[in-house]
């Protein structure tokens, strides 16, 4: 009995003492962010529009984090409106998913509010504004989740390359609000910038008579691939990258580096190939 108490007592320090280890070892590293969310002013397809930037850019600033991080984001509301930040296909807890009178409540103007939650998976996902439609004048971005070094399925050559993030995405000059109306009322505007309208003498000369009637009858346009026609299609907020460098630092040929693409567009689905330009 007595020894058996004795070693109780030696032993429970150590116990103490490895638990603290072992929690040292798997202590979270948080990785903090503080994004301020403001009103800008863009030319992107010949007319000046109200956009929204984010540390002053478009699009929204990349998040990097390695699995097993803790993200903490302070958002910074100096709007007039209210916000908030969806994590596209991100697994964390509900009340952190940003799906404003859902999840939590609207950011109000001039408040700030911070998300924080474990990351728990790798990959490359993006994240945007779940507030009215400010994802389509600005509030997206890249949320990049790197493996962590000692991960069993760490690929040498692959995992540790240098990267670029790669933001896809549309732009109209039209009220996002308006194209939503335009949605709803099945109007045959977008179908004429595209020219992708058809008449009933071409349904009828290519055999799609009774396709069309039907298709008019649940009011459905001729070429339902996207339903809004944009001015411009956009890559990290520009109509063309500059994949010259990464961090300031050139790349040369021969160079690998590894593009993490994320389509944040509302309705257009994009094809990507890569060409080698000669460079001076
Ligand atoms: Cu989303």
């Amino acid at each position: 009995m007595d020894n058996q108490k004795f070693l109780h007592k030696k032993l429970l320090p150590l116990t103490l003492l490895a638990l603290f280890i072992s929690q040292v070892s798997i202590a979270q590293k948080v990785v903090h962010y503080d994004l301020y969310v403001r009103d800008t002013v863009v030319n992107y397809a010949g007319k000046e529009k109200r956009a929204i930037a984010v540390n002053g850019q478009i699009p929204m600033p990349t998040l990097e984090f390695t699995e097993g991080d803790t993200a903490e984001i302070v958002v910074h509301n100096q709007l007039k409106e209210s916000t908030s930040l969806h994590w596209h296909g991100l697994f964390l807890p509900n009340k952190e998913d940003g799906v404003p009178f859902l999840t939590q409540m609207p950011i109000e103007p001039g408040t700030t509010y911070t998300y924080r939650f474990p990351i728990i998976q790798t990959g490359t996902h993006w994240y945007h504004s779940h507030s009215g439609l400010q994802e389509q004048i600005g509030m997206y971005g890249s949320f990049i989740m790197h493996k962590r070094a000692d991960d069993k399925t760490f690929r040498k050559g692959i995992d540790d390359l240098p990267e670029i993030p790669i933001m896809l995405s549309e732009w109209t000059n039209l009220n996002p609000n308006n194209v939503h109306r335009m949605l709803h009322n099945a109007s045959d505007w977008f179908a004429i910038r595209k020219g992708a309208t058809q008449s009933y003498a071409e349904a009828i000369q290519s055999g799609k008579f009774k396709t069309k009637l039907t298709n008019e009858w649940k009011r459905m346009l001729a070429m339902d691939v996207s339903d809004v026609y944009y001015e411009r299609v956009l890559m990290n907020g520009n109509h063309h990258t500059d994949l010259k460098s990464i961090d300031g630092k050139p790349l040369k040929a021969g160079d690998k580096v590894r593009l993490r693409i994320s389509n944040g567009g509302a309705s257009s689905s994009f094809g990507f190939a890569t060409q080698a330009v000669k460079c001076p």
